[in-house]
C-alpha cells in the first residue's frame, strides 16, 4: 500500500466523471476543497469513466477527457504523493464487485434513486447501465473500506445505498465491508454562469460564453469576464438577490485571492464595474495560466503515465482481495 503520512488515519474516496473540461465552478467549489482535504485524509480519487458511459459519449472525446482530467487535477494541486489517483476502468475489479453486489441489491431500491428517475425521465431510450449506476458506485466505495465519501448533496442517496448494501451483505455473509459515510462538502462557494448569473456555472452548459473552462485560452477568459452580465447599478456591492452578476464576480475574486468580500467592496468603493471586471479578469487569468502551465508540463511528460501505472497496481490489489473474499463468501468457484 502506498505510504501515507502516519498521522493521517481516516480515508476518503471520490470519483469524478470525465463529462467535459472542468470549469472555474468545479475548481473553486470542489477541487480547491479536495486540495485542502489531502492533508487530513488518506485520499483516493478516480476518474469515473465507466459511470460516464451510462449515457452516450463520443469515444475519442471521452478518451481525451479522461487523461486530460487526471493532468488537470494534478495541475490544480492534487499531490500524487498524498493521493492515489487512478482511472476506474483500469481496475476491472470494480465491475466484478459490482456484479456480485447487483445480485444482492433489491430491484425496488434502485427504482427509488432520484438521479435515475430524473435522468430516465429526460430520455426514454436510456440504458440498463443508468439503472445499475448506483451499484457500480457502491462497488467503487466498498472495495476500499473507506471512512468517508465526499460528495455533493445530489450524490448522498447513492452513498446511503452503498451503506445499506454493505450492511445487508455483512449480515448475510459475515463481516466484509466497512460502512462508509457521505461527507457532504459544505455548500462551498457556488459559482454562477457569467451570462445567466442566476444559474450554476456547469460543464455541460450549452452557452459557452457563460462558462470558464480551465483549458480555455486566456484571451477568451478575459473576454467572457469583461462581457459578464451585470445589473444596471454602478456600485461594487455584494447583494446576491438584486445584483447576482456582480455578487458572482465578487465570490470568484474572494475565493481566488483569499480576500474577504467586505475588503473587496472597500477596495472598489467609488470605482466602476469596468475597473472591477478588469481586476477580476486579471486574477482569474493569472490563476488559470499557472494551472495551464503546470498542465502542459504534466500532459506532455511521462510523469502522468508513471503515476497512473504505479497507482493502478496498488488499487487493483486491494480490490482483487475484496473480490476474492466476496466470491468465496458467496460460494462461487475459486
Ligand atoms: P455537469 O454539468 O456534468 O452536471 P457540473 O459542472 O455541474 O457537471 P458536477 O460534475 O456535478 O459539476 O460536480 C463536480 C463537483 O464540482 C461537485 O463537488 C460540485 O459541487 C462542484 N461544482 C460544480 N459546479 C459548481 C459551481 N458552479 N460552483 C461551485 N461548485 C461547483
Ligand atoms: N456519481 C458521482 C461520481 C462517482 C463517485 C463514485 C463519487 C462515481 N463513483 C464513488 C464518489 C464515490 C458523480 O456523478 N459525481
Amino acid at each position: 500500500m502506498k505510504e501515507f503520512d502516519s498521522k493521517v488515519t481516516k480515508s476518503i474516496l471520490t470519483g469524478i466523471q470525465p463529462s467535459g473540461v472542468i470549469t472555474l465552478g468545479n475548481y473553486i467549489g470542489a477541487i480547491k476543497q479536495m486540495v485542502k482535504m489531502q492533508d487530513e485524509f488518506k485520499s483516493i480519487i478516480f476518474i469515473a469513466d465507466m459511470h460516464a458511459i451510462t449515457v452516450n459519449q463520443d469515444p475519442s472525446l471521452l478518451h481525451q477527457n479522461i487523461r486530460s482530467l487526471v493532468a488537470l487535477y494534478l495541475a490544480c494541486g492534487i499531490d500524487p504523493e498524498k493521493n492515489i489517483i487512478f482511472i476506474q476502468s483500469e481496475n476491472e475489479y470494480h465491475a466484478n464487485i459490482s456484479w456480485l453486489l447487483e445480485c444482492n441489491t433489491p430491484f425496488g431500491e434502485l427504482t427509488r434513486m432520484t438521479q435515475f428517475k430524473d435522468k430516465s425521465s429526460k430520455n426514454a431510450n436510456f440504458y440498463a447501465g443508468l439503472f445499475t449506476y448506483p451499484v457500480l458506485m457502491a462497488a467503487d466505495i466498498l472495495a476500499y473500506d473507506v471512512d468517508y465519501v465526499p460528495v455533493g448533496i445530489d450524490q448522498k442517496q447513492h452513498v446511503e445505498l452503498a451503506r445499506n448494501i454493505a450492511i445487508r451483505f455483512n449480515k448475510k455473509y459475515g463481516d466484509t465491508f466497512k460502512l462508509p459515510e457521505a461527507y457532504i462538502t459544505k455548500e462551498g462557494t457556488k459559482i454562477m454562469d457569467l451570462v445567466t448569473p442566476t444559474k450554476k456555472m456547469s460543464k455541460s452548459s450549452e452557452n459557452q460564453k457563460g462558462v470558464i473552462r480551465l483549458l480555455d485560452d486566456t484571451a477568451s477568459i478575459r473576454k467572457k469576464i469583461m462581457g459578464a452580465t451585470t445589473d444596471s447599478g454602478c456600485e461594487v456591492k455584494y447583494d446576491a438577490e438584486n445584483k447576482p452578476g456582480i455578487s458572482n464576480l465578487l465570490r470568484i475574486c474572494a475565493s481566488i485571492t483569499g480576500k474577504s468580500i467586505l475588503s473587496l467592496e472597500e477596495e472598489f468603493d467609488g470605482k466602476n464595474y469596468g475597473e472591477f471586471k478588469k481586476y477580476v479578469a486579471d486574477i482569474v487569468v493569472d490563476e488559470v495560466s499557472a494551472i495551464q502551465k503546470k498542465y502542459e508540463e504534466i500532459i506532455n511528460s511521462d510523469q502522468l503515465d508513471k503515476i497512473l501505472d504505479e497507482n493502478i497496481k496498488v488499487v487493483r490489489e486491494i480490490a482483487r482481495k475484496k473480490f476474492m473474499d466476496m466470491k468465496q463468501k458467496m460460494g462461487l468457484y475459486k
